[in-house]
């Protein structure tokens, strides 16, 4: 098939979900086609079957905000017509979902038929959608697909109750693809940032308020007065200054790392003994996955779709949102040596639920259903 993906090309889920899945269809002998403002960060080098076409965003002086959504609709149809694509799969709803219902009437009236999928992440539902400036659109564009889908049960509950929706919502969860490791290169690697009789524990984040980052650096505090240990973080955004200050004002500096933004976060998860997600709210929360997949298990808040990836008592540990002291009680329990190690061996197992060998096929399935209805 002809496949065309819409996205957010930065480092959030997203936009990490719709790389990985274009990456994972071109290996199988589909032609995907990347549209986008600027080149996704996990797209990497030069692969077969895998072409990105650019949106170019118009600096006109009328303009105090340019269209966006218009000109990706017309870069969309575009690529539609003269790369003869078979099916747009639009990621996150605003404004890909309502820039592809333009482009598919704009189509239809020159007699081309063009299904498309629209996949909900999160925010754009739970906090972004939800806003009335923006809720008539997304409503109508959620009702419009040719099919829809959530990445978890929570997510696609938090829809039901928020939109007016009349389609049906599949739940197809994400995934993590094959990660290649090499131990030795691991130990050489967390050598650099941590003794070994000092534990490591990560979280990667945008770093915005609904991550919740400073009770991260709360939560380490507790552990760090404890017991030896680092805390590496990755990503940036708005609350990383909080967090630096508040880093120096529990002398806490010594011990944390701040990396900013890493591409190949995985490489920095694997280092780690424990991966941290205390979010308020989270779809689904992807980091922790790939960080489970790594052998790494997770503690986190107990809120959207993180049970249904992370298993109290079995591949991490889940807490109320803002129970600092009980995350930091869990972390304690977990970092003991041989409870450790089996729970490293639980996170990895837990993460081939969400292998991409499972769950590619529903995607392709999709496709392939709505591809034989438009003949
Ligand atoms: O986490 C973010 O703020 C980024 C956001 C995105 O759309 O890029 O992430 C959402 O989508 C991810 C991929 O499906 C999910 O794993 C995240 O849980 C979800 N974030 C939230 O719901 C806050």
């Amino acid at each position: 098939m002809k496949i065309g993906i819409v996205l957010y090309p930065t480092f959030g889920g997203s936009g990490v979900v719709a790389t990985e899945l274009g990456k994972a269809l071109a290996a199988k002998g589909h032609q995907v086609h990347f549209i986008t403002y600027s080149q996704p960060v996990r797209l990497g080098s030069f692969r077969e079957n895998i072409f990105y076409h650019e949106v170019s965003i118009t600096d006109y002086p009328l303009f105090d905000f340019q269209p966006y959504e218009t000109q990706l609709a017309s870069k969309m149809v575009d690529v539609v017509k003269y790369e003869r694509l078979d099916i747009l799969h639009v990621h996150y709803a605003i404004p890909h979902a309502s820039a592809a219902f333009m482009a598919q009437q704009i189509l239809k009236a020159e007699g081309i038929r063009i299904p498309f999928v629209t996949t909900l992440h999160g925010t754009d539902i739970t906090l972004v959608g939800k806003d009335p400036s923006f809720e008539p659109v997304i409503t109508f564009c959620i009702n419009q697909s040719d099919a829809v889908t959530a990445v978890s049960e929570s997510l696609k509950r938090d829809t039901l109750a928020h939109f007016k929706v009349t389609n049906e919502i599949q739940v197809i969860a994400n995934f993590v693809p094959p990660l290649p490791t090499d131990t030795d290169q691991r130990q050489y690697i967390r050598s650099k940032y941590a003794a070994d009789d000092q534990a490591i524990i990560c979280h990667v984040s945008n770093f915005r308020p609904v991550k919740r980052t400073e009770d991260v650096i709360k939560v380490f505090a507790e552990v760090r007065a404890n017991q030896p240990c680092k805390l590496i973080l990755v990503g940036d955004g708005p609350d990383r200054y909080a967090c630096e200050r508040l880093c120096r004002e529990l002398k806490l500096c010594e011990d944390v790392i701040f990396l900013g933004k890493v591409r190949d976060t995985a490489h920095v998860m694997e280092i780690a003994d424990v991966f941290l997600l205390p979010s308020e709210t989270e779809s689904f929360g992807l980091a922790a996955l790939e960080a489970m997949a790594v052998g790494v298990p997770v503690v986190s808040s107990n809120t959207g779709g993180i049970p249904e990836v992370n298993i109290h008592g079995e591949s991490g540990f889940l807490s109320e949102v803002g129970d600092i002291q009980d995350m930091a009680k869990n972390l304690i329990y977990l970092l003991q040596p041989a409870i450790l190690q089996q729970f490293k061996k639980n996170a990895l197992e837990r993460s081939k639920v969400f292998s991409l060998t499972q769950i590619l096929p529903q995607y392709e399935a999709l496709y392939r259903k709505l591809v034989e209805t438009k003949r």
